[in-house]
């Protein structure tokens, strides 16, 4: 019995030994509570933060985040083309974040919405009255054998303008292309900024031009997707551009896998996987599949099958939790990811959240709205704005399927301080306003 009883004490103070300095951080571990949490400091959940710890002052918002930075991702397509630089894409998530609220600095490791708990990468449980995800959506480069390889070669001819790791590349591999072809992805399901793959294609395509090189390069746009774009007013545009400037448009065409040492990119037809062909790159703009990050996934009662916060696409309310709300790229509704689509929801997102705090009805609908500026060269744009019915929503009584210089400014000089400045603080919703303001002189457009 002694012996055995020796055996228990020594295992137990064996075990004690090796699990201290996890049962310390458990019987230490800070339980918080908020009146909002808010899990992401990215463009919709920074936004949405502003406004909520504004009205609520301090203590009453948490926001949980990881990253150090906090980037502007609409510049990537101008970081990728050599008109801005990395640099200027981002500021550190603490000089964003709003003052008033509370910031921890890790990830959403679990979410229990039964208990309206969220517990985070240390084991911190955060309990909450209303929940907000905004943690967008995750670049899986991974599921293309070959690309991740293909992207760490120094120097290499391979980039993508969706990785702050990767968008120097792709300015650098278009500098060094001067014959063969110059291939530009897009893949299948859904991405944020569906726009963006073929903005690639234009402002390289007239790189080129600008350097004589033009003549000797094949510019070619593989893409899953069954159209050049999903509005028909730009996507009319798009094809006589696209023709104008003799850009190969290979609709249907999925990158599959890259052979980075033979410089050769592997394609499959969507509707007809086993059906590849291979070819020759010079230049690989390479964009990879997204989906909402893992812990976000394994919540099953939040999310669809595809692993998108199940949201009522009028109010961003949950389906069946009432005080979750999703705002962004990780969000159900069928909008185009976009930071303007964010923008115009969140005002609706603010007010349902404090209408349900209230205990009152729902009265915003969010119209699906989206902006995407393509631009199309280097002093070019064209901007896309439309509604979840693919239907032009437009702000300027122009029109808006025409490539313009204004734009052009527009997306470069105009929008990055809306953005730092009044989006990030909560005091930009979109171009609703605007819009409405402009009707005046749309009259006979
Ligand atoms: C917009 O609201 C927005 O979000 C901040 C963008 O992302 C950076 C945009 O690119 C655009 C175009 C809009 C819409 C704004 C106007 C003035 C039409």
């Amino acid at each position: 019995m002694s012996s055995v009883g020796q055996v228990l004490k020594v295992s137990q103070s064996a075990l004690k030994l090796s699990v201290r300095p996890l049962s310390t951080s458990f019987t230490n571990r800070q339980k918080e509570h908020c009146k909002i949490l808010v899990v992401g400091g990215g463009t919709g959940g920074c936004s949405v933060a502003a406004k909520l710890s504004s009205k609520f002052g301090k203590g009453n918002v948490i926001v949980l985040d990881p990253a150090e930075r906090h980037y502007y991702q609409p510049m990537f397509t101008l970081v990728g083309g050599g008109i801005k630089s990395l640099g200027s894409s981002y500021k550190s998530m603490k000089s964003v974040l709003p003052k008033n609220a509370k910031w921890i600095q890790e990830k959403a490791k679990e979410f229990h919405p039964d208990k309206n708990t969220v517990i985070t990468s240390s084991g911190q449980e955060i309990n909450y009255d209303i929940l907000l995800v905004a943690m967008g959506l995750h670049l899986n480069y991974e599921k293309i054998p070959g690309l991740v390889e293909a992207l760490s070669i120094p120097n290499g001819n391979v980039g993508s303008n969706y990785s702050p790791d990767h968008v120097d590349k792709t300015y650098s591999a278009l500098k060094r292309v001067d014959k063969g072809n110059a291939i530009f992805t897009m893949p299948t399901g859904s991405i944020k900024c569906p726009g963006a793959p073929q903005k690639a294609v234009y402002i390289s395509e007239d790189y080129l031009r600008r350097t004589n090189k033009r003549k000797n390069v094949n510019v070619i746009y593989n893409t899953s997707i069954a159209n050049i774009f999903g509005v028909k007013k730009y996507a009319d545009a798009l094809w006589k551009l696209v023709e104008k400037r003799d850009i190969k448009v290979n609709l249907k065409t999925n990158l599959v896998e890259v052979k980075p040492h033979k410089n050769i990119a592997v394609f499959a037809n969507v509707e007809n996987p086993n059906d590849k062909f291979e070819i020759e790159y010079s230049m690989l703009h390479a964009v990879p599949p997204m989906s909402p990050p893992g812990e976000l996934k394994q919540c099953k009662e939040l999310v669809n099958e595809l692993g998108f916060v199940e949201v009522n696409k009028d109010t961003m309310q949950h389906l069946k939790y009432s005080n979750v709300f999703a705002i962004g790229d990780c969000s159900s509704s069928p909008n185009s990811k976009t930071a303007a689509a964010a923008a115009a929801q969140s005002p609706i997102v603010y007010d349902h959240i404090l209408a349900t705090l209230n205990g009152k009805p729902l009265k915003g609908v969010y119209d699906g709205y989206a902006s995407c500026p393509l631009v199309t060269g280097y002093h070019k744009c064209i901007l896309a704005e439309f509604d979840y019915n693919l239907q032009p929503l437009e702000t300027f009584p122009v029109s808006q399927d025409k490539e313009r210089y204004s734009m052009f400014i527009m997306k470069k000089d105009f929008m990055p301080p809306l953005y730092w400045h009044l989006m990030l603080n909560g005091y930009w919703n979109g171009p609703g306003m605007m819009r409405k303001a402009m009707s005046i002189f749309k009259f006979g457009k």
